[in-house]
C-alpha cells in the first residue's frame, strides 16, 4: 500500500471517524474485518445449536416462547453481520464454506454441552454477559456497517442476559436440587466463558493493529476483568459461588483478582479438538447440505428471469 494513503486511512481513523464499504481502506484491514465480523457471525449462527437443544425440553410455554425468541434473534445477528462481512467483498457461500472447511473459526465457548436447564441460565447470563462486554465498545468500531450492526445486535444481547439472569435467579431461589443444579452450570460455564475474550494479551497476535485501527477497541485482558467485575457481584446477589478461590477484591487496583482459564484448553478448543467441535460443524454441514435444493431453485429462477429480460 502506498505510504500516503496509509497514512491520510490513519489519520481518518484517529479522527473519529467512519470508514464505509466503497472507501479506500489497506488490504489488510479489509481482511481482519473480513475474519473477525465473519467469525463472529458464524458465532451467532453455531451459537443456536447448545440453546436450540433446549427448546423442545424448556420447563414451562413462557420459558419455550423466551427461548424460542432469544435463537432466532441469534439467527438475525448472523444474518445481519453476514451482511457486514458482504460489503467487503467476501460472499456468505465462501464464509461458509471456510467455516465448514475449518479455516474460519467460530467462537470457542459453542463447543461446551448444554447438559441441563440451569445451562439455558447459565449461558444467558454469562454467554451473553460476555458478549455484551465485548461488543458495546464495537458499537464505536471504525468500520461503519460494523459498528452499526453494534448497536442493535447489543439491544438484543441485553434482553438475553436478563433472561438468563432471570432463570438462574429462580433455580437459586428454588428447591435445594434446583439451587444446585444452578451452581453446577456456573461452575462449567465460568471459565469458559472468560475464554471468550480471546487470549491474554501477551499472546494475542491481532490486538495491537486491531486496536491501531480501532477494529477493537479493548484488549482482551481489559475486557475479561471488567466481566468478572460486573458478575462476581451477581453471582453473589444469586447466593452462588465462583468456583475460583482466588477470587477475592483487590483495592489497589479497583478490581477482582481472578484466576487465569487454561490455556491450554482453550488452544485445544480453538483447534477443533473441544468437546463438541466436531458435532457443531456436523450440524452446519447438514444444514448447508439440507440447503442445496433451495439455493439451486433461487438460482435457476435467477437465470429464467435474465434470459426472460434479454428476449
Ligand atoms: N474463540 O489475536 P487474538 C455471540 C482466535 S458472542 C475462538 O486475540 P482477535 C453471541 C482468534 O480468532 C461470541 N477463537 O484475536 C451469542 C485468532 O485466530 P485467527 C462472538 C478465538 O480477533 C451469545 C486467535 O485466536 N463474538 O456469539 C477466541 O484480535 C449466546 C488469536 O486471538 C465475537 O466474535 C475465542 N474465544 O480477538 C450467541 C466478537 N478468541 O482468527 C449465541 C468480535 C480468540 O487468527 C448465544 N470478535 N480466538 O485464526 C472479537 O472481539 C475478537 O475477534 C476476539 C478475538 C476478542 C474474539
Amino acid at each position: 500500500d502506498d505510504p500516503a494513503l496509509l497514512a491520510a486511512f490513519q489519520a481518518r481513523i484517529d479522527a473519529g471517524e467512519k470508514i464505509e464499504p466503497k472507501e479506500w481502506m489497506p488490504e489488510g484491514y479489509r481482511k481482519t474485518l473480513i475474519r473477525q465480523i465473519g467469525q463472529h457471525a458464524h458465532s451467532e449462527i453455531v451459537g443456536q445449536l447448545p440453546e436450540g437443544n433446549w427448546i423442545t425440553r424448556a420447563p414451562t410455554l413462557e420459558r419455550k416462547a423466551i427461548l424460542l425468541a432469544k435463537v432466532q434473534d441469534e439467527a438475525g445477528h448472523g444474518l445481519y453481520l453476514y451482511c457486514a462481512a458482504e460489503t467487503l467483498g467476501v460472499s456468505r457461500d465462501e464464509l461458509t464454506e471456510a467455516l465448514l472447511s475449518g479455516k474460519m473459526k467460530y467462537s470457542s465457548i459453542f463447543n461446551y454441552p448444554t447438559l441441563t436447564w440451569a445451562d439455558m441460565g447459565a449461558v444467558g447470563w454469562l454467554v451473553d454477559g460476555a458478549a455484551i462486554m465485548n461488543q458495546v465498545p464495537l458499537q464505536r468500531t471504525s468500520f461503519g456497517p460494523y459498528a452499526r450492526a453494534m448497536v442493535r445486535i447489543c439491544k438484543e444481547e441485553s434482553f438475553h442476559q436478563r433472561q438468563g439472569y432471570d432463570i438462574m435467579m429462580k433455580l437459586a431461589q428454588g428447591t435445594p436440587e434446583q439451587k444446585a443444579m444452578a451452581q453446577d452450570a456456573l461452575n462449567r460455564f465460568w471459565y469458559p466463558s472468560l475464554m471468550m475474550f480471546g487470549p491474554s494479551d501477551k499472546d494475542s497476535v491481532h490486538s495491537a493493529q486491531s486496536m491501531a485501527w480501532k477494529i477493537k477497541m479493548n484488549t482482551n485482558d481489559e475486557l475479561r476483568q471488567k466481566f468478572v467485575d460486573q458478575t462476581v457481584p451477581q453471582a453473589e446477589y444469586l447466593g452462588l459461588t465462583v468456583p475460583d478461590p482466588a477470587v477475592k477484591w483487590n483495592e489497589e487496583k479497583g478490581g477482582y483478582d481472578f484466576s487465569e482459564p487454561d490455556w491450554a484448553e482453550f488452544f485445544e478448543v480453538i483447534k477443533g479438538n473441544g468437546p463438541c467441535n466436531a458435532e457443531r460443524i456436523e450440524a452446519r454441514q447438514k444444514a448447508w447440505d439440507d440447503g442445496a435444493w433451495f439455493r439451486d431453485g433461487l438460482m435457476a429462477h435467477a437465470a429464467k428471469q435474465r434470459t426472460a429480460k434479454v428476449a
